[in-house]
């Protein structure tokens, strides 16, 4: 089974443009950017979605939930983001371990594509 991408990452085995480490979570830069500012911040621990956390990961989750606003402040998300998290099939999460995207410093559109 071929490993897990975000998993290399956080393990530093690929690289990749960290801005926020600790040793619950980490944030780093899309390959893709969908705005001048697009982070995706993630668990170090393997989730593979939203719809496999478990009751164990609800500290976790809002440990991450309570990190965001300081990441973004890092980043000087001064006017505002979005926080995004494609979850499956129709949610077209590409990746599966879960992440949620940081986006900013570009005015959203709505609704989402
Ligand atoms: P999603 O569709 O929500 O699963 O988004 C996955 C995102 O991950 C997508 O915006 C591109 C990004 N991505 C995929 N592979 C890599 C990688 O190796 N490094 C980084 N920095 N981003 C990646």
């Amino acid at each position: 089974m071929p490993k897990c991408i975000f998993c290399m990452i956080a393990n530093k085995e690929i690289p990749s443009d960290i801005v926020y480490e600790d040793d619950q979570i980490l944030a780093f830069r899309d390959l893709e950017p969908q705005a001048p500012v697009h982070v995706l911040i993630v668990p170090k621990k393997h989730i593979a979605s939203l719809d496999n956390m478990t009751q164990e990961d609800q500290a976790l989750l809002g440990y991450l939930m309570y990190k965001v606003p300081d990441i973004a402040k890092e980043l000087e998300l001064v006017n505002g983001y979005r926080l995004v998290n494609n979850c499956g099939e129709d949610g077209m999460q590409t990746v599966h371990h879960l992440h949620f995207h940081l986006l900013g410093k570009r005015k959203m559109t709505w609704p989402p594509g």
